[in-house]
């Protein structure tokens, strides 16, 4: 029997969560969302199968010797241009550090039905391509303009409500911000599940900015109202809450975790005795990080911080310590030159965003 009954429309809310119990459907997120391993914070950049991902629908097969980039709306002069074209145009390759606005979700309480990271959805690449604001220049926003969206492949619901992926930046945004068209990531061609064979790039914000399987570039005489723009990636304390919107990525530390893991707890098991621990720090909007402590029985200790490498890359921070037998929870906190401090304690926010409180590796020391 057929039925007219649409599971995608009369969105019911998001399903309740408890926390340390996960359903089948964030499991299923899970599986196609993958975050990066942290052993590989010890490098400067994330070998690009280990970097993470974030994929709201499915990952678009988009034939490159066809793609075409649209230029379209509020411009005075229109235009298209394909791969060959994008890449004649000059070429830039740039280590960027992209981290997922939801990063940290599972350390909310109570948390939003949704993917559920811990602490992996971050992971630094070289990205290659061309500047985006003299392709703006060359179309020209009319004098009406006030932003430019920027459109996916993707298509899919979400609460309801079907769209293609999109988001917009407005021209004060645009003009500050160093926005890249890229086609490659780590000298290779963009993979499928990465954006192939185009994308934006949005350094120093979260990545829900950095659009994916670009298609088309629309310059818009009012803000833009898609879903990825105002339904979601907005600060809210709680439901009916207009919220703010989300951009610049917070500051953050990581650490690799020490000694080897228990295979399914991931807890950690380490020899007593002189060891380095090493991670990474970083911030939003381009700003330097300052300062990273560790906590370390029962203290906070400055870790040694490398020098500061390209300005929007994260920087790695080493400290080291004498592990002594026992239980053990090492945390690290990062500061940046702005005076922004890590909290010990997750941001409140509905939707799980922004999470960046100071990781926790629980390790235990033992002679044998
Ligand atoms: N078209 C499109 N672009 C997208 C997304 C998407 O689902 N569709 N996800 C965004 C989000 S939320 C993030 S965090 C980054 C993730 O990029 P990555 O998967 O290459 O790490 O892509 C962004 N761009
Ligand atoms: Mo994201």
């Amino acid at each position: 029997m057929s039925s007219d009954h649409n599971p995608f429309t009369g969105y019911a809310g998001r399903v309740a969560t408890q926390d340390g119990l996960y359903s089948q459907s964030e499991v299923g997120l899970a599986n196609r969302n993958s975050g990066i391993l942290l052993e590989t914070l010890a490098l400067d950049v994330t070998p690009t199968g280990l970097h993470y991902l974030l994929t709201h629908f499915d990952v678009p097969l988009i034939d490159e010797a066809s793609h075409r980039l649209h230029f379209t709306g509020a411009f005075e002069t229109p235009f298209d241009l394909d791969l060959d074209e994008i890449r004649a145009l000059p070429q830039v390759t740039q280590p960027v550090t992209l981290e997922c606005a939801g990063n940290g979700r599972s350390g909310v309480s109570p948390r939003s039905h949704s993917m559920p990271w811990t602490y992996e959805a971050v992971g630094t690449s070289e990205w290659t391509g061309t500047p985006l604001r003299p392709l703006i220049e060359r179309a020209g926003p009319k004098s009406d303009a006030v932003e430019i969206a920027f459109f996916g492949a993707d298509y899919g619901f979400d609460k309801g409500v079907g769209h293609y992926f999109g988001r917009s930046l407005t021209l004060a945004q645009l003009a500050e911000l160093d926005v890249l068209l890229v086609h490659a990531m780590n000298g290779q061609p963009l993979l499928p599940q990465h954006g192939a064979p185009l994308r934006l790039i949005v350094p120093g914000w979260y990545g829900m900015a950095s659009v994916k399987w670009l298609g088309r570039i629309e310059a818009l005489t009012a803000p833009f109202d898609g879903f990825q723009q105002v339904r979601t990636y907005r600060f809210r304390e709680s439901d009916d809450d207009p919220g703010r919107p989300v951009t610049r990525m917070r500051v953050k530390s990581l650490m690799v975790p020490p000694g080897v893991p228990d295979w399914t707890s991931r807890k950690r098991y380490l020899r007593p005795g002189p060891v380095t621990l090493v991670g990474r720090a970083w911030s939003g909007g381009g700003v330097p990080v300052s300062k990273v402590e560790v906590e370390l029985d029962g203290a906070w200790r400055e870790a040694r911080l490398d020098p500061q490498g390209a300005r929007y890359a994260w920087t790695r921070w080493s400290c080291d310590w004498t592990a002594t037998p026992g239980a053990h929870v090492l945390r690290c906190r990062a500061t940046d030159a702005d005076g922004q401090v890590q909290p010990l304690d997750p941001p409140w926010d509905v939707a799980g965003f922004a999470n960046n409180a100071a990781q926790k590796v629980p390790v235990f020391v033992d002679e044998t």
